[in-house]
């Protein structure tokens, strides 16, 4: 396969001016007429060949050029797209007919079939599977769009911008004319034809223009979409409170459909959303779902601006529409809910998934340098990382700064296809700022481990931090540069006051600031410190680097979780102090085989009852809110820990894990009795997505999936009991999740395995006809730790309620099993082979979908050398097969690199 270099950016030889398309949607037969008025860049003498995309399931039926249909002679088609030899001189147009099989697409990119309706989906090259095409997102035209199809089949028939017209045809057909007065590139197409309900309600924008909103989705699902449609208005009404965005047309559609490959797509005023994104209802959704939704709908929005108005230049940008856009909806759900937990929601996230990304063999820089497919590009990397770049300006500029550099990007940027450079540059230049040392950020690929040493001098009073930053080597990076960190940091007295900042010889800070650490090995000397401080370091997690602050005592942990002012920062302390002693625990249960596990960890001293306090103080303290609760008596996720356990044996990991867990619950048994109690159901009240009810579910679910963990038959009574009185989608999962932890507790009761049956059982029976609602049954039961369960999970794959070629299901199942530590890490090697199994099963259907649950098998760096040789060996036999994908390939070949 070929791969692609950033470096090997060139300007696309032709302009693509305005595109006129015209689709006659049928059964077995599409027709796409594509009518292109192109510009030349070059002199005449000098033009070369016009070369356009095109995938080899796109067949050319006519060409002409200025209206002549072209000599056979004069073009070549190959399976990567259409040579037009010698392009007439001057301006030009040229038609290109093609037919293509979208009910036969099941890749679907491009033209394809879901629900019996017609969609498309474009990012990242899926333009070409429709037709062809300058497919690159620097090629930015201005699009008018006929859709003709049969009328009482496809009643509704959508494209981008402003509908300029209708009418019947003959046949029981019709048609829609679209125009979309703003260029964009050919990823942002979409059209949608169909049988859709359709929910309207109005926003009237900061300039007093009325903008119609509207929402598609089947009939059956149509009284699903109040909450989506009420957080696009509040995005619409953020952005321009936040950053004085006005949307930009009369017309905002949402679209709804089960087959897709990700969340949702930006298409100009026409988003493309997978249902599960969408459609919530209290009975059917999570709080976690709800707050997805919200955070969704305003990403795609946001993109109108970040993305859409000003776009990438080149896909290795992909950073600057992603990262930015995460970084907008971050602060937006931020600003709707709590800002606190989105936080410490957001960084969990980023260090349980991310942050093993840039440990592996796939790693690369936000901005990669290479790819064989984009589509394995949109990354955690990019995003997510992406986004804690842009949060670093906001770190260095303040929020006024970053503001002045954002407006000037879009004065300087509006309709172009840009660079991470050009984003930079506008930053930089808003504020009379030198930001090149953030730049590096862009290139390097690797998570920087900050190292920090510090000094307290009683005798002059000063406090020196010694900051030491380095990056592992990452493929293809062996040397690694310093990077920008900012450190934003408090310092907290014996009483836990703040304590004044002042840098030897500067100014007052006040009693927080941001240090810009930028060498290798660096000091900052703090004066006038009358005590020797506990200091609060990396505040709100002001860059995405590991820390490790030396001498760092459990005493110093709890005086940050009782007294520090930022919230992020109480967190943490909690947090490390339980990876500590997960750490101590997991090395004691892996140095001795004498008694049972159990015994093993009582020797070593159990869980301390330092963190048993700290969580006591936790759970009692009213003025903490209760999500925030709940995730500071979380323990921390395997995948945070296994980075400092070379050759880590998950399965133990996870049964120390559960131990804690089970000792937590027995000793904290009092206190989470009565949050569940404070924190229950008031029996007829109506469900609220607030910040103060989600609050109390998360609490209570929390605490009940602790006494969980004892698989006592009286939890387990409870459990079922609220598991059928529950009153929303919330509370009904959670009891069935913890319903089946205690039926998969080692040495569990044989009544906690029933009950985990006859619980699974009816919970199908009660929503076999939903299948949004049944994905969390198939995740649950396929990433169950319940031993031997792969062969559960293989009988799934033949239930009535999965569908291989639904990704939604594939990602449930394969990706929910391959969660699990003690099935997908099985030490025979059976959880393993299963995944083989259904990578390539799933790559004869989706590429895309395959490439994911293959990056499941990246990770295996990080364990025993058993399950790495096992590992391999599906990874090899995986790369051996005939046939298979390039993006199957890239990843696969990647890893054995
Ligand atoms: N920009 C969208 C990306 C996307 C996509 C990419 C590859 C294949 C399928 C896809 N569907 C959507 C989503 C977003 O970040 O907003
Ligand atoms: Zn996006």
């Amino acid at each position: 396969p070929k791969e692609c270099f950033r470096k090997d950016y060139k300007p696309p030889p032709y302009v693509i001016d305005t595109v006129h398309l015209t689709f006659l949607l049928n059964e077995d037969v599409t027709r796409v007429e594509s009518r292109l008025h192109i510009l030349p860049k070059q002199t005449d003498e000098q033009r070369p060949p016009l070369f356009l995309n095109g995938r080899s399931d796109v067949k050319l039926v006519a060409l002409k050029v200025n209206g002549e249909v072209a000599p056979e002679d004069a073009y070549e088609v190959n399976s990567s797209g259409l040579t037009l030899k010698s392009p007439p001189a001057g301006e030009f147009d040229l038609e290109v007919h093609t037919e293509c099989q979208p009910q036969n697409n099941t890749s679907l990119e491009g033209l394809y079939r879901s629900g019996g309706n017609f969609c498309t989906q474009c990012e990242a090259e899926g333009f070409r599977g429709i037709t062809f095409f300058q497919d690159r997102p620097d090629v930015m035209a201005t699009y008018t769009t006929r859709i003709e199809a049969d009328k009482s089949k496809y009643p509704v028939l959508l494209s981008n911008g402003n509908l300029v017209g209708s009418g019947e045809l003959d046949g029981g057909r019709h048609f829609t004319v679209w125009e979309d007065p703003f260029r964009k590139p050919c990823y942002l197409f979409a059209l949608v034809a169909g049988d859709l309900a359709m929910k309207e309600d109005t926003f009237k924008t900061c300039s007093g223009r009325d903008v119609a909103l509207r929402i598609f989705t089947r009939a059956h699902d149509s009284g699903r979409v109040d909450f989506a449609m009420q957080s696009l208005k509040r995005s619409m009404k953020w952005d321009e409170e936040v950053f004085g965005l006005e949307y930009d047309l009369d017309l905002f559609n949402i679209v709804a459909v089960d087959d897709f490959n990700m969340g949702a797509m930006e298409n100009k005023s026409l988003n493309i959303f997978n249902s599960r994104l969408v459609l919530a209802t209290p009975d059917t959704a999570t709080d976690g779902d709800f707050a997805r939704i919200e955070g969704v709908v305003g990403h795609e929005y946001f993109h109108n601006y970040t993305g859409n108005r000003v776009t990438c230049r080149d896909w290795f940008q992909l950073t600057l529409k992603e990262g930015l856009t995460v970084y907008r909806d971050q602060e937006f759900s931020a600003d709707m809910n709590s800002r606190p937990v989105k936080r410490v929601e957001d960084v969990s996230r980023l260090r349980a998934a991310q942050f093993s990304e840039d440990n592996g063999p796939m790693a690369h820089p936000i901005r990669p340098e290479s790819y064989i497919k984009m589509d394995n590009f949109y990354t955690l990397t990019v995003y997510e990382k992406g986004a804690e770049v842009v949060r670093m300006y906001e770190a260095v500029l303040g929020k006024e700064g970053f503001r002045k550099g954002m407006d000037l990007y879009f004065q300087r940027h509006d309709g172009q296809a840009v660079t991470c450079d050009d984003f930079l540059a506008a930053m930089a230049d808003a504020n009379g700022e030198d930001l090149s040392a953030l730049g590096k950020w862009y290139s390097q690929a690797g998570t920087p481990r900050l190292t920090v040493t510090t000094d307290y001098n009683p005798s002059d009073k000063t406090y020196k931090l010694r900051f030491q930053q380095a990056t592992d080597a990452t493929p293809g990076q062996p040397e690694k540069a310093a990077v920008l960190i900012p450190v934003r940091l408090g310092l907290l007295a014996k009483d836990g006051s703040e304590i004044p900042l002042k840098l030897q010889g500067g100014a007052d800070l006040g009693t927080e600031t941001v240090l810009r650490v930028t060498e290798a090995d660096q000091e900052f000397v703090f004066q006038d410190v009358p005590e020797a401080p506990v200091p609060s370091l990396l505040r709100g997690f002001s860059a995405p680097v590991r820390m490790t602050v030396e001498g760092q005592t459990d005493e110093d942990l709890l005086h940050l979780l009782a007294h520090d002012t930022d919230s992020f920062n109480r967190w943490e302390a909690g947090h490390v102090l339980a990876k500590k002693l997960m750490l101590v625990l997991y090395s004691a249960a892996k140095d001795s085989n004498e008694g049972t596990l159990e015994q093993r960890l009582a020797a070593a001293g159990g869980v301390k009852a330092s963190l048993v306090g700290a969580y006591r103080s936790l759970l009692t303290d009213s003025r903490v809110d209760g999500t925030f609760k709940a995730y500071a008596i979380s323990l921390p996720e395997m995948s945070e820990l296994i980075d400092k356990i070379p050759g880590a044996d998950p399965t133990l990991l996870h049964e120390v894990r559960e131990f804690m867990t089970r000792e937590l619950a027995q000793q904290l048994r009092s206190e989470l009795e009565a949050a569940i109690k404070e924190n229950d159901c008031v029996p007829g009240e109506a469900y609220e997505f607030s910040a103060a009810a989600c609050a109390r579910r998360a609490l209570k679910n929390k605490a009940l999936g602790y006494l969980s963990a004892l698989g006592e038959p009286e939890v387990t009574e409870q459990l079922l009991r609220r598991l059928k009185e529950a009153t929303n989608m919330t509370d009904e999962i959670s009891a069935l999740a913890a319903l089946d932890r205690a039926g998969a507790r080692l040495g569990g009761t044989a009544s906690g395995v029933e009950a985990r049956t006859a619980a699974m059982d009816g919970y199908y029976s009660k929503w076999e006809k939903e299948p949004l609602v049944i994905l969390k049954w198939l995740a649950l039961q396929a990433g169950s730790n319940v031993p031997g369960n792969v062969a559960a999970v293989k009988r799934l794959m033949s239930h009535p309620a999965f569908n291989i070629n639904n990704p939604n299901n594939c990602y449930s199942l394969f990706l929910g099993f391959a969660r699990s530590p003690v099935n997908f890490h099985a030490a025979d090697g059976s959880g393993y082979e299963f995944l083989g199994d259904a990578v390539l099963a799933v790559d004869k259907i989706n590429h895309q979908v395959a490439s994911r649950i293959v990056g499941a098998f990246t990770t295996f760096k990080q364990y025993d050398a058993e399950r790495q040789s096992m590992m391999r060996a599906q990874l090899q036999r995986i790369l051996d097969t005939q046939g298979l994908s390039e993006n199957v390939f890239e990843i696969a070949s990647k890893s054995l690199k």
